[in-house]
């Protein structure tokens, strides 16, 4: 489990555009967004960094707050 701090996001729109980027990466991912802590958590088995780059590249800056 990866838990990624996202600061950029604010609302449903915001939520829509960062899962889609995670499902682009990994079509299994189970993503888990919460608007209010701005926390994104994501279920995959896929490199840690692979979901950075592309929340990046969405134009969602991510930071790594705890993996598991
Ligand atoms: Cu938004």
């Amino acid at each position: 489990m990866l838990k990624l701090k996202v600061p950029t996001m604010t609302c449903g729109h915001c939520a829509g555009v960062i899962t889609k980027a995670i499902r682009s990466v990994d079509v299994g991912a189970k993503v888990n967004v919460d608007l209010k802590t701005q926390t994104l958590t994501i279920d995959a088995n896929s490199d840690d960094r692979a979901f950075t780059q592309a929340l990046e590249v969405a134009g969602y800056p991510a930071t790594i707050s705890a993996t598991q």
